[in-house]
């Protein structure tokens, strides 16, 4: 039977739920380890007026500090541009910007070396804002743009015309597992790493350049994660380069683990974004021009910063065809951390502004959300090209549209709504429905490849390896399924192994959606340069005499067979050991490239979605609830149901997280006031739409990906924002006809009382 599209379940999570899974900080101390902390920046800017480190150095248990003039390579590095500072040197730009690294043999001395250490920074007015950074003209990279045709025109010549700002709120990635890494010194100057990284080979790049090393002499292992969601794309390598500078001074083990509070501080998060709209329109609704300025927070340094709002820029036209467009803006610096990839990756902070003018248009025309989207939906030709040209195929979104109405009885639904709202004194109800179409790829060309190590073992059993990483999402799993496929065996057979750069070089981060596209459309090619040969050696094996032809041998339950015999199968434990007898070799690297992607085809395909969430607000605490909420989404041909059903589970409260309850808050002086659990809250088991229904269209496929499946692990985040359109549907009942709500991101408590009192007053 095959293995791929059963449910099977994750590999850890028998190990996971009786905590027996190894993270990182599990690996037991090595001889001689040391520990690793590191003195940050108190200020947000400034200029670093006096370091005295004497009285620490001669703490017992403390055995090295180090500042920025020990570091034996460049202390400049960064994912695309090379300027972000591993240790500050006489300027500091963000508040908890590392300054000098600890190492000691216990907690108790890292702490006293901390108090011991002499730091004077002169503070300087910082840049926090967005507002301030387009004040101060302080950008990162150049001005961005996408358009087609003349927005200002089509903006200009339409019946009606919307404009405002929306502002977006960034969130933190409140992983389970802190940044951490192990680093341990070889013999000839090597060093090798334990990162929980999205992206062991930027680890390893990173410390090779930061520690003057070849990346001959750096190997980078990720076992798994305690969860990424982008904050362990690019963040991981700080506390890696510190493992690693002590290793290499003091020729001992070192470890860091960030504490939870100063992973708050210290890492970036999602990109807060400012959105200056015009948007022209027609009395159906029809979308006729629109024109979109974005300025997203970049933090201090550029990071991912600039990938990120170029996916914001080839999201804001959501699912939605307007002819002539205008998408423009600029990446802010800030002296905030800096910010970085997160789940999404910039495509909801894009579709944002486009969701919310269609529930002001709605409520201007007095017609209802759901149809404004449904007529402005890419669908027949001539309104399937996207603003940058790429063709949207096969469109199934109105299909989908159409389907989720139904299922979910949308219209019987808003007339109960209506009549609950023009009744109820305390309360508001809203329902809302929005679309997704999320772009699967890295829109950087060179990430699109992947390659995988495949090992046969003489019993028949399978180990496995790509540059891919575990961090809960099951791609491991799924690799598994694949390989099992691949020689018509029992996923028990297969091991998926430790990611390490010593087995497969030069690889992408595990992110984009892309995981299991990439890399295990990587081990399938070493799978099948495998088989092939085994096919021709089972042609020979298969008769007493002359080889039978190829196209007879067929692979199926753990056995290969001659389709004209079927009773003679040779198991595949012993076809490959008699394999090995005959020196045929069976081991394989495989390698992977997207096709077809090209200057207006970023994405190799679409993954799309539809969402529709049913809200209560009480009026008088701002207090919100989800009632309901109704997922459908085409993931093509699911390789394993239940980890995408848990996939688009979990990316939707993420994403409704993000747009009600999580927010980032900074004083003036750049200080985050949200550190802890206590002070920001992450959604709880409390707020999970208390209906909750996630289908995926059966009838669906794409030949052209693996299996034809498709892209699951982002895109659901971004359906997470009905929840906030249905909040602004709500609150649109409490204003006079026509008028709808100001309403920011997220949609906390807070907001919605402000909202409601300002629609009072008019
Ligand atoms: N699911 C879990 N459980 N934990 C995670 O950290 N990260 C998300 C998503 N789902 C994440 C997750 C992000 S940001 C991405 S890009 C994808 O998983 C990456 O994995 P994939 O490409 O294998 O789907
Ligand atoms: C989506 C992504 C990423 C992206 C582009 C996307 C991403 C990522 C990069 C990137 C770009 C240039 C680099 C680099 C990484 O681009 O995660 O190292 O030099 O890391 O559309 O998720
Ligand atoms: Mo995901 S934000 O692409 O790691």
């Amino acid at each position: 039977m095959p293995s791929v599209g059963r449910s099977i379940p994750h590999e850890s999570s028998r190990d996971h739920v009786r905590g027996r899974s190894i993270f990182l900080d599990d690996i037991p101390p090595h001889r001689n380890e040391l520990l690793v902390d590191f003195v940050s920046s108190p200020v947000a800017r400034g200029e670093i007026v006096a370091l005295d480190l004497s009285a620490a150095a001669k703490l017992p248990g403390v055995v090295g500090l180090y500042t920025f003039r020990d570091v034996p390579g460049d202390n400049l590095f960064g994912p695309i541009f090379n300027d972000e500072h591993f240790l500050a040197e006489d300027k500091v730009c963000f508040q908890g910007e590392p300054i000098v690294v600890i190492a000691a043999e216990s907690h108790a001395a890292l702490k006293a070396a901390k108090v011991a250490i002499r730091l004077e920074v002169r503070a300087e007015t910082p840049v926090v804002s967005i507002e301030q950074a387009i004040e101060a003209g302080e950008f990162i990279g150049t001005p961005r743009a996408i358009t087609r045709g003349d927005a200002a025109d089509a903006v200009g010549k339409a019946l009606h015309r919307l404009e405002g700002t929306i502002y977006i709120g960034g969130q933190e990635h409140f992983y389970m597992e802190t940044q951490c890494a192990l680093a341990i010194p070889g013999e000839n100057g090597h060093l090798t790493f334990h990162s929980s990284t999205q992206n062991p080979t930027e680890t390893q790049v990173m410390a090779a350049r930061v520690l003057g090393l070849g990346m001959h002499q750096v190997v980078c292992l990720c076992k798994r994660m305690g969860g990424g969601f982008g904050g362990k794309e690019t963040q991981a390598t700080p506390p890696a380069l510190m493992a690693g500078l002590v290793a290499l001074k003091t020729g001992r083990p070192a470890r860091c683990i960030y504490a939870r509070e100063a992973d708050g501080r210290v890492t970036g998060k999602r990109h807060p974004f400012e959105v200056r709209y015009q948007v022209g329109f027609d009395d159906d609704g029809h979308l006729l021009g629109a024109r979109l300025e974005f300025y997203s927070n970049a933090g201090s340094s550029a990071d991912l910063s600039t990938s990120v709002f170029d996916r914001a820029l080839y999201h804001a036209d959501n699912a939605y065809f307007i002819p002539d467009i205008e998408l423009i803006g600029r990446v802010c610096r800030t002296n905030l951390p800096s910010n970085t990839a997160f789940r999404g990756f910039g495509g909801g902070q894009g579709i944002m502004a486009i969701e919310s003018v269609i529930e002001d248009i709605a409520e201007f025309l007095g017609k209802d959300a759901a149809e404004i989207r449904l007529i402005n939906c890419y669908g027949a030709d001539g309104r399937n090209q996207t603003p940058y040209g790429q063709i949207v195929q096969d469109d199934t979104l109105p299909l989908l549209f159409e389907r989720l109405v139904e299922r979910a009885n949308y219209w019987e639904r808003r007339r109960a709504i209506d009549e609950f709202n023009a009744t109820s004194q305390s309360h508001l109800r809203g329902l809302s429905l929005t679309t997704v179409k999320f772009g699967i790829s890295f829109t950087t060309k060179f990430l699109n490849q992947a390659n995988a190590l495949v090992n046969v073992y003489t019993d028949g059993t399978i180990q496995v390896s790509t540059g891919g990483t575990e961090m809960g999402q099951g791609l491991n799993t799924k690799i598994r399924q694949l390989v099992a496929d691949e020689f018509a065996v029992d996923p028990a057979n297969i091991s998926v192994m430790s990611t390490s750069t010593e087995k497969n070089n030069n690889t992408p981060p595990t992110a984009a959606s892309a995981g299991t596209d990439l890399n295990g459309s990587a081990a399938v090619n070493a799978c099948r340069l495998i088989r092939e040969r085994l096919t021709e050696f089972a042609a020979s094996r298969l008769s007493e005499g002359e080889p039978i032809p190829i196209e007879r041998v067929v692979w199926e339950n753990g056995c290969v067979f001659d389709s004209d015999k079927p009773e003679q199968s040779i198991e595949f434990g012993k076809l490959v050991h008699a394999a090995h007898r005959e020196r045929i070799s069976l081991g394989e690297r495989g390698h992977y490239i997207t096709p077809g992607l090209g200057p207006s085809r970023p994405f190799f395909y679409y993954t799309t979605g539809c969402a529709l969430a049913e809200v209560e607000i009480d009026r008088f605490t701002g207090e919100m609830r989800v009632t309901r909420a109704d997922v459908l989404m085409d993931i093509g041909q699911s390789i394993n149901p239940a980890i995408d059903l848990g996939q688009i589970g979990g990316g939707f409260v993420q994403g409704m997280g993000w747009a009600t309850c999580e927010e980032l808050k900074f004083s003036d002086e750049g200080e985050l006031l949200t550190a802890s659990p206590s002070t920001y809250k992450i959604p709880g088991v409390r707020d999970i739409p208390e209906d909750f229904r996630i289908e995926f269209v059966e009838d669906s496929r794409f030949p052209e990906n693996v299996r034809s499946s498709k892209a699951v692990g982002e895109p659901p985040l971004l359906l997470g924002l009905c929840v906030w359109t249905a909040i602004k549907n709500a609150l649109s009942y409490a204003g006079s006809k026509g008028q709808s709500a100001p309403l920011n991101l997220p949609a906390t408590g807070e907001e919605i009382l402000r909202c409601l009192s300002e629609m009072e007053e008019v």
